[in-house]
């Protein structure tokens, strides 16, 4: 019996603009009748022609609501739970037309929480900004939406269910969560060194502990969110730590008493470490790439390897591109993301595996690889203050303050101070990103103060809150004096923080005096 399609007539909602990655909102206002139903069908508008033959993967990190999401997507696709870099592997491996994810990623999850919905393109990578603004301008003159109501489908059983729609055939895979991805992590890593390394093969074994935080917490692997994790580290009976958020992109790594590992750091260590991962022995390494507002460590390594280093705006899906022309293989984000070339996510296991193949190829803990790093290449020195939940508009003014102080002629040369530091005004601006693969332009995209001595402010608003402003302010200092490599990177950059927040009038703004998150 064929089923039939139906075409249902809607109106569009307001705000259905995806941000730094993906639409994210309350599970509530996506519950709301053709909320969901609305912005999926945009998606497969976006996508153009016909999605007849087409296959597309759906998947999520398992929140709330994630079960009727994957059932609106399927009766309206006549086309369960994967971490979002699975969904970017079994994407590539099927050759599929690209993927629905379904996740708010690092925000908590829960009815009273929030619900995400990506849209990842056939490279496995997030839709770049041309394809979420062909969705957002569809959001806004939306009028009907095509779905089959009769097809029942059980996500809980794996493998085929076949059914004919409109007369024609139409196929649900429910595949393993983990199986393909497995099976490529084996391809990468040589996993018999990493089994020797844990067990003590030579020596004493390693202590794992691994916490991969789930939707009904705030699943934020930072130092705040992941305190569990921090504190259990510090007991010392465990030699690495590491963390992931609620789909598995993003991590946190940790060695032995909770001794933290600064993602830009992390990046700039695994670049310079690739001979331990058999994945680069085999393809080589084409090119490093950091966020803007990343620590400039792995730009270090470029140039001591003579590699090309890419600074893009934040946002993973500004990778892919450059991926693709096989001009970068391994690229990071202050945000806790880390990856490379092997698919077009940021990927929390693989970063973890990345890292024990180098501890147990050169034989050290992980603050000796941080020490030895330093040694070599200097430290950059970076932290990030957050400032959730502040009311927009008052954020939005002190955006565009700083944003002019961009065109005043004034404040090149202007002198900072606190206590006895000072530092010098190089150059402000708001940054613009020209892709250099298809030329595209991403503007506004984070003030820089640039300082003279080559350390930065960076201030920004984020992409993936859910409601409100969160101001994010990234401070980066870089020493080259061994003796500072082990203090306490709060306090080397304590007059650089307060010269940020005296510059930006940030509590006159949002009434702030304290972040909410230090990382
Ligand atoms: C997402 C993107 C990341 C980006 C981060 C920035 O992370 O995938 O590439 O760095 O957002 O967040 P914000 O705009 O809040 O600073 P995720 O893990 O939430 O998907």
């Amino acid at each position: 019996m064929s089923l039939t399609c139906f075409t249902k007539s809607t109106r569009p909602f307001e705000g259905q603009k995806p941000g730094t990655s993906g639409l994210r909102k309350a599970v509530k206002v996506f519950q709301q009748e053709n909320y969901t139903e609305n912005f999926v069908q945009c998606i497969l508008s976006a996508m153009g022609g016909s999605l007849t033959g087409c296959t597309l993967v759906v998947g999520g990190d398992g929140r709330f609501f994630g079960k009727e999401a994957v059932d609106i997507i399927i009766k309206m696709c006549h086309d369960g739970i994967l971490s979002t870099p699975c969904v970017s592997c079994v994407i590539r491996k099927y050759k599929t037309a690209g993927g629905i994810v379904l996740t708010a990623s690092h925000n908590p999850g829960g009815p009273n929480a929030d619900f995400g919905i990506k849209f990842n393109i056939s490279n496995g990578g997030p839709a770049p900004d041309g394809v979420t603004n062909a969705i957002y301008d569809l959001s806004k003159h939306i009028v009907e939406y095509r779905i089959c109501p009769e097809v029942k489908c059980n996500i809980s059983v794996i493998g085929k269910q076949e059914y004919v729609v409109d007369s024609r055939p139409f196929t649900v895979e429910v595949i393993d969560s983990v199986n393909d991805y497995v099976e490529y992590m084996k391809e990468i890593f040589d996993f018999g060194i990493i089994k020797d390394l844990i067990r003590g093969a030579s020596g004493t074994p390693l202590k794992v502990l691994i916490n991969a935080m789930h939707g009904g917490h705030h699943p934020d692997p930072n130092l705040t969110y992941a305190a569990d994790l921090v504190k259990a580290l510090k007991e010392g009976e465990y030699g690495f730590g590491a963390a992931f958020d609620g789909d598995g992109d993003r991590n946190m790594i940790l060695g032995h008493k909770a001794f933290f590992v600064t993602p830009s750091d992390s990046v700039a260590v695994i670049a310079d470490n690739t001979d331990y991962i058999p994945y680069f022995k085999k393809h080589g390494v084409k090119g490093l790439a950091r966020s803007m507002p990343t620590g400039c460590a792995i730009d270090r390594v470029a140039e001591k390897k003579g590699m090309e280093v890419f600074e893009v705006p934040t946002g993973w899906k500004y990778f892919g591109n450059l991926m693709d022309a096989d001009r970068l293989s391994i690229c990071g984000e202050e945000s806790f993301g880390t990856g490379s070339d092997h698919i077009r996510e940021k990927d929390g296991i693989w970063a973890v595996l990345a890292w024990l193949s180098i501890l147990a190829g050169r034989k050290m803990s992980v603050e000796q690889v941080l020490l030895s790093h330093w040694d070599t290449y200097g430290r950059n020195f970076f932290t990030r203050y957050d400032y959730e939940n502040c009311e927009s508009e008052p954020c939005n003014k002190m955006m565009a303050v700083l944003d002019a102080m961009g065109s005043d002629k004034s404040m090149a040369g202007k002198k900072l101070s606190y206590g006895d530091k000072t530092y010098t005004i190089a150059k402000i601006d708001n940054f613009e990103y020209r892709d250099p693969i298809d030329g595209t332009v991403a503007k506004n995209q984070g003030v820089r103060i640039l300082m003279s001595d080559g350390s930065r402010v960076v201030f920004r608003l984020s992409g993936t809150g859910s409601s409100g402003a969160t101001v994010r302010l990234y401070i980066e200092s870089y020493e080259s004096n061994s003796s500072t490599f082990t203090k306490n990177a709060q306090e080397v950059l304590k007059p650089l923080v307060e010269i940020a927040l005296q510059l930006s009038k940030l509590t006159e703004f949002t009434g702030r005096t304290l972040p909410t998150v230090i990382t």
